[in-house]
């Protein structure tokens, strides 16, 4: 089943449109794991137990396993083997290279950690989504516009976003989701009306400011099929660093699935 289907799957059963960010910057992991073998594991491990019931799917960033090193990429093999096979996995990588370049990266995403997607910049043209296209049962999530504030200096110029969105609409929802950020509120709707049906990842919202209503006001599809993904990390994962973290993460996660219900 690839990422459309059991995306469509478990906002049904869950009925969330929560994606966590298993952002676990090691620096910040509370002191009660400290002294596991692997604190990054169990922490990981501690957070999936009490949140998997009120998400629709979980996002580890690279860039805070290559930190670790091998030890690093071990951990998120292992995360990703422990979340349940029924909650899908968006490995946030920024993949964007030659055609041949691009076909080890799905490699290492969708077969080496049997994730159902992977995070995508398209700037340098069509090799990249071909690339991503060849691969069977992929699906990948486009940069389309971003969340921070530097996004101004290129996706802004000659409203290049609308570019990029008209050809992640060709593409069709079933094999290519766009990433819109929640801190672009006056753009949410025109990138909705450019894509009508396409699965949206929105991160911003939490630590980054971004504004949950009007994601919710705007980038919807329908109200019974949103087909959005409002991602929080660090506003989860670290909502606190005592022995109760994971389930004060666990509350955050069912309080912003129902904030976004409540809204929808
Ligand atoms: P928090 O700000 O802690 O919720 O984390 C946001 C996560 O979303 C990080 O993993 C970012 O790398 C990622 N992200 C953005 O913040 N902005 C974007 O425009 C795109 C992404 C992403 O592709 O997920």
């Amino acid at each position: 089943m690839n990422f459309y289907d059991k995306y469509m799957e478990i906002t049904r059963q869950n009925n969330s449109y929560v994606c966590v960010g298993l952002d676990s910057d090691i620096s910040k992991l509370p002191a009660c794991v400290k002294n596991e073998n692997n604190p990054s594991l169990v922490f990981n491990q501690k957070i999936i137990d009490e949140t998997y019931k009120y998400v629709a799917c979980f996002k580890p960033n690279f860039a805070f396993y290559l930190s670790d090193g091998i030890k690093g990429i071990e951990t998120l093999k292992s995360t990703i083997d422990y979340i349940p096979k029924n909650i899908p996995v968006i490995i946030d990588i920024k993949a964007g290279d030659i055609g041949n370049t691009m076909e080890h990266y799905g490699s290492a995403v969708f077969n080496y950690f049997n994730a159902d997607a992977m995070t995508i910049n398209i700037l340098m043209g069509s090799d990249v989504i071909d690339a991503c296209l060849k691969i069977e049962d992929s699906y990948c999530f486009a940069l389309a516009i971003t969340s921070n504030s530097s996004a101004k200096e290129y996706f802004y110029k000659d409203e290049l976003y609308k570019d990029i969105a008209r050809k992640i609409e060709n593409i069709g929802e079933k094999k290519l989701g766009a990433v819109v950020g929640a801190t672009r509120v006056e753009e949410l709707a025109v990138m909705r009306d450019i894509m009508p049906k396409t699965i949206f990842l929105i991160p911003g919202i939490g630590a980054q400011g971004g504004d949950l209503q009007s994601v919710c006001k705007h980038a919807l599809y329908k109200p019974d099929d949103a087909r959005i993904l409002v991602n929080s990390s660090r506003g989860i994962i670290f909502a606190d660093n005592t022995d109760n973290f994971a389930k004060i993460a666990g509350k955050e996660t069912r309080e912003l699935k129902e904030k976004i219900n409540n809204e929808i």
